[in-house]
């Protein structure tokens, strides 16, 4: 199908996910610590166990409700379709799924020709049947392509397999999905294309419109779905961020002048733990920029990447908490906000595992339950955070 060990290390890299050693230098007896070691061990002085106490069990989906917010998670076919402990705390603490895998293009599409919506439609009904929302991910992306793209599709055709693959997935899916991310990740501003774009297949074949195309497509196939454009890369104080910032915000402007139906952004939220947080006034002012827009606002795929924190699991779960909690104050301030979705609900089923793994070997710990599926600090995190998030 697609060479996934070759992509995997591509989309680590991309996300910066691999740029630092994380171990400390002994030298004599005077311990050197590395930038992330000295990051957490501040997270470890300033916080304990103790700040993170919340006054129930109450689950996140319920508590988020209360606040006019959607909380849910990515879970994936293979995890929720056997594992039935697993199941009921995605049921339990979950108010939307996002099909993790299933609805990308290399799944849904074994040969050029033909559709596998089985997993999808297994999902979709799982929702369903429990009471859940279910969100679309993903209808255009450059990255994890089926092979048979590659060779298939061209400038003379693409226009059609966009449009086709578009028409068939949203409206087979029409009525059930509350939110669609359209386009997935198409910036990167060093690729030095028009708008910030980076580079992808359809950008060589189409040129910028195809982002416009994407969207009238879908909006004619699911005019009800929430139309999302879910971007990475964008809530850090460093100039590649920053400059990815105000891209997306002149491309959105753009479209949006020329009646492009898109209706809010997904900001994706993979926090890494050793890196330097967020300065929470420009966070607060990319929001702000993207609420006047016209745009409501997704939290999607966060989580918490523990691979250079130190091995102890109190210092691990205290910094990964606290990054839950301070990005997710910071963020929820903006009223334009109405999700919140983690990239999975247990350390049991992590992307991180695979991804980004850490040098020790230890089992990665980035989400809200443990891998006995048992709540953790982050989980503390996630439900405080909603408790002092205004209303909405
Ligand atoms: O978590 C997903 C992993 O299981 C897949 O192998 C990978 C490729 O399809 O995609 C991962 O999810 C990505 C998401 O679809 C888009 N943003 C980045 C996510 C993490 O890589």
């Amino acid at each position: 199908m697609f060479n996934n060990r070759l992509c995997t290390r591509r989309q680590a890299i991309r996300l910066g996910v691999t740029a630092v050693s994380g171990l400390g230098l002994a030298i004599g007896a005077k311990k050197i610590y590395s930038r992330q070691e000295i990051q957490s061990s501040d997270y470890q002085q300033k916080r304990t166990a103790q700040d993170f106490a919340v006054d129930s069990q109450t689950p996140l989906k319920i508590r988020a409700a209360s606040k006019g917010l959607i909380y849910g998670a990515a879970g994936n076919y293979p995890a929720l379709s056997s594992d039935a402990n697993f199941k009921s705390r995605f049921v339990q603490e979950c108010g939307i799924l996002v099909p993790e895998n299933e609805l990308k293009w290399y799944a849904l599409r074994p040969t050029e020709s033909s559709f596998d919506f089985s997993k999808g439609d297994w999902l979709a009904k799982f929702a369903r049947d429990n009471g859940m929302l279910f969100r679309g991910h993903n209808l255009v992306w450059n990255q994890f392509m089926p092979e048979w793209f590659w060779k298939t599709v061209n400038k003379q055709n693409a226009e059609k397999y966009l449009t086709e693959h578009i028409t068939t997935v949203a409206k087979h899916y029409a009525g059930q999905v509350h939110s669609w991310d359209v386009v997935n990740e198409v910036i990167d501003p060093k690729h030095g294309k028009p708008y910030g774009l980076a580079n992808s297949p359809w950008l060589d074949f189409l040129g910028p419109e195809y982002i416009e195309l994407a969207f009238r497509a879908t909006a004619e196939s699911d005019p009800n779905a929430l139309l999302v454009f879910n971007e990475a890369g964008l809530k850090y104080d460093t100039s590649e961020h920053e400059a990815r910032r105000t891209s997306v915000l002149k491309l959105l402007e753009h479209l949006k002048s020329k009646g492009t139906p898109i209706h809010a952004f997904g900001t994706e939220s993979h926090i890494l733990a050793h890196e330097t947080p967020f300065n929470a006034k420009k966070l607060r002012t990319f929001l702000s920029d993207l609420a006047s827009l016209g745009l409501k606002i997704l939290i999607t795929e966060l989580d918490v990447i523990d691979q250079k924190l130190p091995a102890d699991i109190k210092v691990r779960d205290i910094a990964v908490a606290s990054h839950y909690h301070d990005y997710l104050s910071v963020v929820l301030e903006e009223k334009a906000v109405m999700a919140v979705l983690t990239w999975g609900l247990s350390d049991r089923y992590t992307w991180i595992s695979q991804f980004s793994p850490r040098s020790d070997e230890a089992p990665v710990r980035p989400l809200p339950f443990d891998s006995d599926l048992q709540p953790k600090l982050a989980w503390n995190a996630l439900a405080k955070a909603f408790d002092n998030a205004p209303k909405r």
